[in-house]
């Protein structure tokens, strides 16, 4: 395939199934900031009070204001090179191309991007503890609004914590397994069962590929890595892609 990996290659006889992982390193161009980095989301909360069921119950007033805080920032950014390149080979390729996203903001959507699965959630969505109900949310919770479903005040932002199952694990994993190119962008590979995803692809002999910023904690597991800025790397390897497609 010429992607300088030494794994399996693709014959073109049929169009290319494509996965990408994406992770909060994508988003960070966008202003978005990361978790892990020095200013990272994570600095200054403890992931346990603030994403955790257990959290939530202990102060969910102080969960509601990390979320809207969040919720109230994303209205602020807007997608950048990355998201755009993203969205452009799926003009490309069409439903050959899932985005499978460990990330709640809706940059990949707003960039034109309609096969993207939010594995942890969204940010913009609401659910109910009470009825189960979801409901498109861009406002805060911190008031304690009624859910529209059923009017108890029961909604919580609509996002997987740690120790909750995280969302469409089958199709991720068939999609994965189906695959001929596993890239994973901007995501540093600390978390579960997302960080597995390379392991997944590697034993189905999926072509793999990084791009991040830097080595991530599963960079070792990939046929190639290349390091830099997602708002570069991506577009770059989405055009090399198009001129073979
Ligand atoms: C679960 C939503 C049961 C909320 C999030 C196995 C081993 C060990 C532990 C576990 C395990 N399995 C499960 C666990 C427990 C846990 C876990 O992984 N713990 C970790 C901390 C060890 N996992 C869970 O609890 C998961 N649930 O396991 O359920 C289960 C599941 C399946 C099957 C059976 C049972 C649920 C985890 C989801 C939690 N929710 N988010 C919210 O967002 O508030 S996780 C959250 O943190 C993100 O969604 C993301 O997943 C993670 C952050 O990681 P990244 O996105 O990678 O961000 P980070 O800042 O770390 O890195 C950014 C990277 O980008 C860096 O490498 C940087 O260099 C790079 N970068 C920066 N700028 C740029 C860039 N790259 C390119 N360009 C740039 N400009």
């Amino acid at each position: 395939m010429g992607l300088g990996g030494s794994g399996p290659t693709h014959n073109y006889s049929r169009p290319m199934r494509i996965v990408v992982l994406t992770g909060a390193g994508i988003s960070a161009e966008s202003g978005v900031p990361t978790f892990r980095d020095s200013d990272g989301l994570w600095e200054g909360h403890h992931v346990e009070e603030v994403a955790t069921p257990e959290g939530y119950d202990a102060d969910p007033v102080l969960v509601h204001e990390f979320y809207d805080a969040r919720r109230r920032a994303l209205q602020k950014v807007e997608p950048n090179p990355a998201h755009d390149a993203l969205a452009r080979l799926e003009q490309a390729v069409g439903e050959d191309l899932v985005v499978v996203t460990q990330n709640i903001d809706d940059l990949h959507e707003r960039a034109g991007s309609h096969h993207v699965v939010h594995m942890h959630g969204e940010l913009l969505s609401a659910l109910c503890r009470a009825c189960g109900s979801r409901h498109c949310w861009d406002g805060d919770l911190s008031g304690r609004p009624a859910c529209p479903g059923c009017g108890v005040r029961e909604l919580r932002p609509d996002v997987v914590w740690f120790g909750e199952m995280p969302h469409e694990m089958e199709r991720i994993y068939r999609a994965i397994d189906d695959a001929d190119l596993f890239v994973s962008v901007g995501t540093s590979g600390a978390v579960y069962p997302a960080a597995g995803f390379v392991i997944e692809a590697r034993a189905h002999g999926v072509q793999t590929l990084e791009l991040n910023l830097e080595p991530s904690e599963g960079t070792a597991f990939f046929d190639e890595a290349r390091h830099g800025r997602a708002g570069v790397l991506v577009p770059a390897w989405v055009n090399e892609l198009l001129t073979r497609l």
